[in-house]
Parts: structure tokens; sequence; C-alpha cells
């Protein structure tokens, strides 16, 4: 079977060197946080889908082009004849600023179904990844995450939730509403600090959301900390795991970079600290280079970053 199935939308991302505003030369690129995890864990050799909507014009064909390539399963993907591709358009303000605008409302991957999901969750997983961007984008999609997580988790798949929250596509109370019962699927759950408090009661410190999540059966909880590192907690305690200090030029990615590591090392069967070592591993390859995913390494290129000591 599969090692790890996930699902969202996929994005055509238009990169502009510059500020938008200027005009100047686009570069066309796949985007969406469960594409990039996808093609973390393919290119360390585990077997993964990527399921959803995509558009049956070009920019759909594009999509599935890329995952392809990438060694990412589409079998399960749906193409949607009347809706169009999801756009991200991504300028550069300064040497490390980014800004991302979205062109996605009614888009094909938004449309997400019940029924897109039914076939890929029915072939199984050892994981089922997802995020909490999909449930932002529409009622249908919202009731495919819920069904898909406890699909999986009653068939005893491990389920990662990454909360991602986009402030350009709910209110945090919006989304607390939805990712707080969600998290109740999940075995793992990814988080910046920021994130945390959309999986718990309002206004709760860390501490507080994290006990309430490892009671309602969690089983880790990822805080990620940026250019710090990160944080696991599971029942017998915490532990840290500095970043690898590398320069960054591109953080666009870096969570799913961290969440592809954690989830390889899971199904290469290693222990807590090596999962952690292979998350801050794959987050500083994908900060060190350009792109959402494209600087991910393959398995040979794991050990490029062995002499870097965490900072
Ligand atoms: O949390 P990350 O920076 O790892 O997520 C980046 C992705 O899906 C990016 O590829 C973009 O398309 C998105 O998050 C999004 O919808 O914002
Ligand atoms: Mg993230």
């Amino acid at each position: 079977g599969l090692d790890l199935l996930t699902f969202g939308e996929a994005l055509v991302s238009l990169r502009a060197a510059g500020p938008l505003a200027a005009g100047g030369a686009l570069t066309m690129h796949l985007a969406g946080a469960e594409a990039n995890v996808a093609i973390g864990l393919a290119r360390l050799g585990h077997r993964t889908a990527w399921a959803g909507r995509v558009s049956e014009d070009e920019l759909g064909g594009y999509v599935l082009r890329e995952l392809r390539a990438e060694g990412v399963g589409v079998d399960h993907v749906t193409r949607d004849p009347e809706r169009p591709a999801g756009l991200m358009f991504l300028e550069r303000r300064t040497a490390d600023l980014t800004r991302v605008r979205y062109h996605r409302a009614g888009s094909a991957g938004s449309a997400l179904s019940v029924e897109d999901l039914r076939p890929a969750l029915a072939a199984g997983a050892h994981v089922l990844h997802l995020t909490g961007i999909t449930p932002a984008l529409s009622d249908s999609a919202r009731e495919a995450t819920r069904w898909a997580a406890e699909t999986a988790s009653r068939s005893g798949a491990l389920v990662c939730l990454d909360v991602n929250h986009r402030a350009r596509l709910w209110t945090r109370d919006a989304a607390r509403a939805v990712l707080t019962p969600l998290a109740g699927y999940a075995s793992v759950v990814v988080a910046s600090e920021d994130e945390l408090e959309l999986v718990g009661e309002p206004g709760a410190d860390e501490p507080a959301v994290v006990a309430a999540l490892l009671d309602r059966g969690v089983e880790t909880v990822l805080v990620t900390l940026g250019a710090d590192g990160a944080r696991a907690y599971t029942r017998d305690g915490v532990r840290e795991a500095a970043a690898l200090p590398v320069t960054a030029v591109d953080t666009v990615g870096a969570g799913d970079a961290f969440t592809a590591g954690y989830l390889s090392g899971h199904l290469d069967g290693l222990d807590l600290a090596g999962r952690l070592r292979r998350a801050v591993t794959l987050g500083a390859f994908a900060v060190a280079g350009h792109g959402d995913w494209e600087a991910l390494p393959r398995r040979d290129e794991l050990s490029l970053l062995d002499d870097l000591q965490p900072g």
C-alpha cells in the first residue's frame, strides 16, 4: 500500500522577482502545502499520492505533470471541466520578504467534496496528511476534510494535521471552530506558535493547548519556531530541536518540509530525536533554496547538511 496520502488544493504559483505592481516576467511553479509534503516524501523514496480537484485546462494539466514528474501518485485526482485553476502570485519585496496573493475563490480545488476523496481513502495509506487550508476553501471541502480525517483514523492510519492558518481565507475564530474538533482525529498536530491557539480554547497558552490535545488522544504536538527550530510534545514530556544554521532565502514551504521530514522519519521507524532531526534537515533545505519545494533533498542528499550542528 501507499506510505502517505494527502489531499487539498494544488495551486499554480506565478512568481515575480520584484514588486508585482512593477510588472515584468513571471515564472510558473506548482504550489500548495499538501503537494509540497507529497513531493518531500516522494523525493525520499516513500510511496505517496495526492488527491483533489484540478481544472481540465492546461493549468490543471501542468499541475498533474509536475506531480507525476516528482513521483507523486495522481490516480485519484478529479478533473473539473467547469472551474478554473487556483492561482497564487508571489512577489519579492525585499531580499528576505515575499508577499503572497491568491486568486482561488471558486476554483476547481475549492469545490473538493467527499465523493472526490472516497476512492483514495478506500485504497488506504499508512499516513493521511491534511492541512487547515483545505477546510477554509468551501463548505464541501470542509466536510470532505472532516470525513477523510475520521475515515482514516478509524481505519488505523496515522492522521497528521498541519494547522497552516491562512488569514486571507478565514478569521482566527472561524478557523478555531473547525480546526479544534478536527484535531481530535489526529495523531500528530503541527502548528507554529501563533497557530497553536487555533486547535484549543481561545487565548489558551501553549501548555494548556498541548495538555488538552494530548488528553484527546493526539500523540505528538509539534510546535514550529522558524529559525529557532521546534518543540515536540508527547506524553513523556517535551523535546526541543534546534534549526540547522543555513542562510534563509525563501521561507515559504518550510513548514511543509518540516512536516514531510517528520513523517519520513516516522515511516522509517526513527525515534522522536531522529524524526525531529530529519524534520529540521528538510526545513533547512527548504529555506536555503528558492521555491516552495524545488530545493528539497533526495535521500542520497540528506547527509549534505550533516556537518551543520544545530544552531
Ligand atoms: O506553511 P508553509 O510555508 O510550508 O506553506 C506554504 C504553502 O499552500 C504554499 O505552497 C501555498 O501555496 C500554500 O501554503 C497556501 O495555500 O498558502
Ligand atoms: Mg505551515
